[in-house]
C-alpha cells in the first residue's frame, strides 16, 4: 500500500472517531454513553481460503466456521470453512436473493437477505426448513442464546423472537451522544456485541442493554500490513471489498476476522490498549 493510501484509511478512521468525540458526554447529558476504550487485535495465525466468498455472515460452530455470502463476484451461498481454509458449499442460491447475516441458534441456522425482506431458516446441513417475512432490510445477525439480534443499516440493534421475528426490543447504537448507523456483521461475545462498521476499518463493541459503544479498534493498523499490495489496493478501491466478518470461539476466546472477497481469515484476540 502506498504511504498516501495508508494515511488516507487511517485518516478515515480518525475522522469517524473525531466526529463522534465531538458529542462525548458531559454532566448535562447524562443519557449519553461514556467515552469508549480502545482495543487492539493481536494476530496469532492466518487461514488462507481455497475459495473466496463475499462474506456477509460468519460464525463458529464446532470445529468449523459457517459463512453466508452475497452475490457480488460470486453467488449467495451457505458455506462451511475448516481451520485449513477448505471451503465447502452447503447450499447455492445464485443471485435469487442477496445473502446477508448468519447465526446459529439451537439446531437452526438463520440467514438474512438484504432487501428481499425474508429471513431464511435452515438445518445445519443447509436444508431450508422455513422462512419468515420481515419489514426490515437485513444487514448483520447474531444471537444471545434467546433472541436473534440484527441490524438493518440504521442505528439500532433489534432483538427478535427466533420463531416469529416479533421485535421484543431495540437499542440505539451510540458513540458518546452520536448515533452510529451501518453496523454490519455482528458477533455476540460474553454479553457484548462486536460489530463491523460498514466501509470503515473499525470494529466496535456494543453494550446490548444500552446500545453504548464501550470500545473501538482500528483493524487497518494490524491487518493491512499482513496483506499483499494487490489485496490492499483492492480493499481500498471499493466498498465491496471491505472488512466484514467476525466469529468467536468461546472455547478458547479466539476471534476470526475477515472481509468481503478476502483471501485471509485472521485468527487472534482483542486486548485493551492500555
Ligand atoms: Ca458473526
Amino acid at each position: 500500500m502506498s504511504g498516501v493510501k495508508r494515511y488516507l484509511i487511517m485518516f478515515k478512521f480518525f475522522l469517524w472517531l473525531l466526529a463522534a468525540a465531538a458529542s462525548l458526554p458531559t454532566l448535562a447529558q447524562a443519557e449519553d454513553c461514556p467515552a469508549p476504550k480502545t482495543m487492539v487485535f493481536h494476530v496469532e495465525s492466518q487461514i488462507e481460503r481455497d475459495t473466496l466468498g463475499f462474506t456477509q455472515g460468519l460464525e463458529v460452530h464446532g470445529d468449523v466456521l459457517f459463512e453466508s455470502t452475497g452475490p457480488i463476484d460470486g453467488e449467495t451461498r451457505l458455506n462451511t470453512i475448516d481451520r485449513k481454509g477448505h471451503v465447502t458449499p452447503l447450499a447455492k442460491f445464485g443471485n435469487t436473493f442477496f445473502g446477508e447475516g448468519l447465526t446459529i441458534l439451537g439446531n437452526e441456522m438463520f440467514q438474512l437477505s438484504w432487501k428481499d425482506h425474508k429471513v431464511f431458516v435452515y438445518d445445519l446441513t443447509g436444508k431450508r426448513v422455513r422462512e419468515m417475512p420481515t419489514k426490515y432490510d437485513g444487514w448483520g445477525l447474531t444471537n444471545d442464546g434467546t433472541n436473534l439480534i440484527f441490524t438493518d443499516g440504521g442505528d439500532r440493534l433489534y432483538f427478535a423472537d427466533p420463531q416469529t421475528l416479533k421485535i421484543r426490543r431495540s437499542a440505539p447504537v451510540r458513540l458518546g451522544g452520536k448515533p452510529v448507523p451501518n453496523l454490519n456483521e455482528l458477533e455476540w461475545v460474553d454479553g457484548k456485541i462486536y460489530a463491523n462498521v460498514f466501509t470503515t476499518p473499525a470494529i466496535v463493541r456494543v453494550v446490548p442493554e444500552t446500545g453504548c459503544i464501550d470500545a473501538t479498534a482500528d483493524l487497518s493498523k494490524v491487518l493491512w500490513p499482513r496483506m499483499s499490495l494487490n489485496e490492499r489496493e483492492r480493499l481500498l478501491s471499493s466498498d465491496n471489498y471491505v472488512l466484514n466478518g467476525i466469529a468467536y470461539d468461546k472455547r478458547d476466546g479466539t476471534f476470526f476476522l475477515t472481509g468481503k472477497r478476502w483471501r485471509w481469515i485472521f485468527v487472534g484476540k482483542f486486548t485493551p490498549a492500555d
